[in-house]
């Protein structure tokens, strides 16, 4: 048996071990027996070395050029560029997802990269006439300091590159915290950053689970935090970073919704079913949950997802012919088995899958089959709460404004679809489905590093990642007023004579 590696966190621009000496393994969600690492479980002193390490760093960073910046993550975009299918490996070792998928999350922090990159030429602020003749009014953006970064495991590259690109940007320095279920991919996106000539201490990375994430929601000098993860924790950052003034950005649960009506292209649909429902297992905020779909085209759809769901090869996603990887590890194999008692019990049909799946060089990894549940109603569970895993709930529905109605029926709103050869309830469902991203006639997954992405509802709190409206939360604003008028101008007063 070959050695296997213990990594370090990467504090100040050195590799270091936890200060407790303590680690925790990451293994192969496809096959539990090939062990990818030992890594530090860190805890608040780590985090603490970490905040100092961003905080010294921060001063010569926010005072380096803005399009310098850019050109530091031009050159992280072209390192991940070539070591694009090797990270990718990694990724796909680590967390599941088949090589395909990965490669394209690799692809999405290269997007993110060079967008950042276009960005540092376009941190605009405004300029704005004064109330009074001698007066210059502008807005300038300025960094907020140490950003904090909690991510999920099902994206673990191109998420955490969402938050960290438009941070370092726009002049903050960041503590990163990847999820302990994939540490190893963290860890390579921070080796590139390092490898591009990022500065030490304006990317750190602190391996760990739960207790290294408090610390970092609890230290008084991370004034921002961005996380993405389950609407149970975020409720609990929320309030915790709240308390201490801090800026929190939430990208969380979602049970989005593909609505088909009659008159769609059910080729097309079925094939964004598939893709939105299965495609990484089901493991997106954005996967396709929900199947709301007219009665006329109900039962041929059913038989069309069916038949193709059937097809999905299951396996370790670095072998050739893969379609679908594994759930991330045991406790999400347990929850995705205790929804079908669920969906069992509150009436709905397990048209299909339902189970572990086994054999065929299957049982040493989490895998569950695609599953289809139909005769699903909008007040069941399944049709409710966010399953996280290849299930794919089926509610029948008679007419379009039935159709918004329960697409809009849950405390999630993400990601939504909708399939339809009229282009009038195209237009109603951009306007009144209740979700921050709808797709016309594509499935609910697929979101581009240069359009704003988050939800409305128990999905988020306001803000968005991607494109341009990222850099709002990554930034200040200052106010400036520039007065030329060599005396005292009074606004509201001196311009007004009564
Ligand atoms: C996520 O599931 O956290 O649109 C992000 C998509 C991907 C991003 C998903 N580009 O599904």
């Amino acid at each position: 048996m070959p050695d296997t590696p213990t990594f370090q966190n990467y504090i100040g621009g050195q590799w270091v071990d936890a200060a407790s000496g303590q680690t925790f393994e990451s293994r192969n969600p496809a096959k539990q027996s090939d062990l990818v690492g030992h890594f530090p479980q860190s805890g608040a002193e780590d985090v603490a070395r970490a905040v100092e390490a961003a905080e010294k760093a921060f001063d010569a960073w926010r005072l380096t050029p803005a399009p310098k910046r850019g050109e530091i993550l031009k050159r992280v975009g072209d390192i991940m560029t070539e070591r694009k299918s090797e990270i990718a490996h990694a990724m796909t070792r680590e967390m599941g997802k088949p090589h395909f998928e990965t490669k394209g999350d690799v692809q999405e922090a290269i997007d993110t990269a060079y967008y950042a990159m276009t960005m540092g030429r376009q941190l605009f602020g405004h300029t704005v006439p004064s109330e009074m003749t001698n007066k210059f009014n502008m807005t300038v953006r300025r960094p907020i300091g140490v950003c904090g970064l909690i991510t999920a495991w099902n994206f673990p590259v191109a998420v955490p590159t969402w938050k960290m690109f438009p941070a370092i940007l726009s002049g903050n320095t960041v503590v990163f915290k990847p999820s302990e279920d994939a540490p190893h991919s963290g860890m390579l996106l921070v080796q590139v950053m390092e490898d591009a000539g990022v500065p030490p201490g304006v990317v750190n990375l602190i391996q760990g689970a739960g207790a290294a994430g408090q610390a970092i929601v609890d230290h008084p000098d991370v004034a921002a935090l961005s996380f993405t993860g389950s609407s149970e924790t975020g409720a609990k950052i929320a309030g915790d970073a709240a308390r201490r003034h801090a800026r929190i950005s939430l990208e969380m649960g979602g049970k989005n919704p593909a609505i088909v009506m009659e008159d769609a292209d059910l080729d097309l649909a079925m094939e964004g079913l598939i893709w939105g429902a299965y495609g990484t297992t089901g493991q997106r905020c954005t996967a396709t949950s929900r199947l709301i779909v007219h009665e006329d085209v109900h039962d041929e759809l059913v038989e069309r997802v069916q038949a193709k769901a059937a097809e999905l090869r299951l396996g370790y996603g670095n072998d050739a012919g893969v379609d679908v990887g594994p759930l991330i590890n045991q406790k999400a194999l347990d929850k995705v088995s205790g929804y079908m008692d669920v969906a069992r019990e509150d009436g709905a049909t397990i048209a299909m899958g339902g189970e572990r799946a086994t054999g065929d060089g299957l049982d040493d990894g989490f895998f569950f089959q695609p599953t289809l549940l139909t005769g699903v109603t909008r007040d069941m569970r399944v049709a409710r709460e966010e399953i996280f895993g290849p299930v794919l709930s089926v509610i029948k529905i008679k007419s379009f404004d039935e159709a918004i109605e329960v697409a809009n029926d849950v405390q999630y709103g993400l990601s939504s679809a909708l399939y339809t050869a009229d282009i009038s309830r195209a237009f109603r469902a951009l306007r009144d489905v209740d979700a921050g991203i709808t797709y016309i006639n594509g499935p609910t997954i697929g979101a581009e590093a240069h359009m704003s992405f988050g939800g409305v509802k128990a999905t988020g709190n306001g803000h968005r990642e991607g494109g341009w409206e990222v850099y709002d939360f990554y930034t200040e604003t200052k106010t400036c007023y520039i007065d030329f008028s060599g005396g005292l101008q009074r606004a509201q007063i001196d311009n007004y004579d009564d």
